[in-house]
């Protein structure tokens, strides 16, 4: 059963052609994914991408296009997202799933900055939320906007730190109903350590 923040039944975070691998991360291949390379030269000696390597990278891929590159504080919120093994860096694997994530975000981002300002407004934040599988009140989205927005705008570089902070604290939110039913019972110590770590 979908409830509110939930990604809707069929309305997974990777439909729509986010392009991840079914079934989960496995590259055989790695050092052949045309990702890889990329990946070692950003990552340097130690192998894993931290969130100046992360900056520094986005900002050169040039995947912000012409909108303002990434602010450090979104990459840290990027990485929390990916770290699965909680090594604070991202690994080969956990940077190509990041990687699928923010270009499946930018493509909704565009799709939905229809005058093609650099920014969208609450009624296209709601779209876009909605056509990413989020159930949420008006009153949930107008709080987001509230929070991302200067001047009743969102900006690219803040749609992504919404996207990425929606879509862990569902995450989080999820692992912990085990009965899908979108209620959960958060010991405070718990709820403090998902939010803060994000
Ligand atoms: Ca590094
Ligand atoms: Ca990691």
């Amino acid at each position: 059963m979908a409830f509110p923040g939930q990604p809707a039944p069929g309305g997974g975070y990777y439909q729509g052609g986010y392009g991840a691998a079914p079934g989960g991360p496995s590259f055989p291949g790695q050092a052949q994914d045309p990702l890889y390379g990329y990946f070692a030269a950003v990552a340097g000696q130690d192998g894993q991408i931290d969130a100046d390597e992360l900056q520094r990278c986005l900002t050169q891929s040039g995947i912000a296009g012409a909108y303002k590159p990434f602010n450090l504080e979104t990459c840290r919120l990027m990485i929390s997202m990916l770290d699965r093994d909680m090594s604070g860096t991202l690994g080969f694997n956990e940077f190509k799933e990041l990687w699928a994530v923010v270009n499946g975000w930018k493509q909704h981002f565009v799709n939905f900055d229809s005058d093609r300002s650099g920014a969208v407004d609450r009624q296209e934040l709601e779209k876009a939320l909605t056509n990413m599988g989020f159930r949420l009140s008006p009153q949930a989205v107008s709080a987001i906007t509230r929070r991302y927005s200067t001047h009743g705008k969102i900006t690219f570089d803040d749609y992504i730190a919404c996207c990425v902070k929606l879509r862990a604290l569902t995450e989080c939110f999820r692992r912990r109903d085990a009965s899908q039913q979108g209620f959960v019972n958060f010991q405070y110590d718990d709820f403090i350590q998902c939010v803060m770590s994000i």
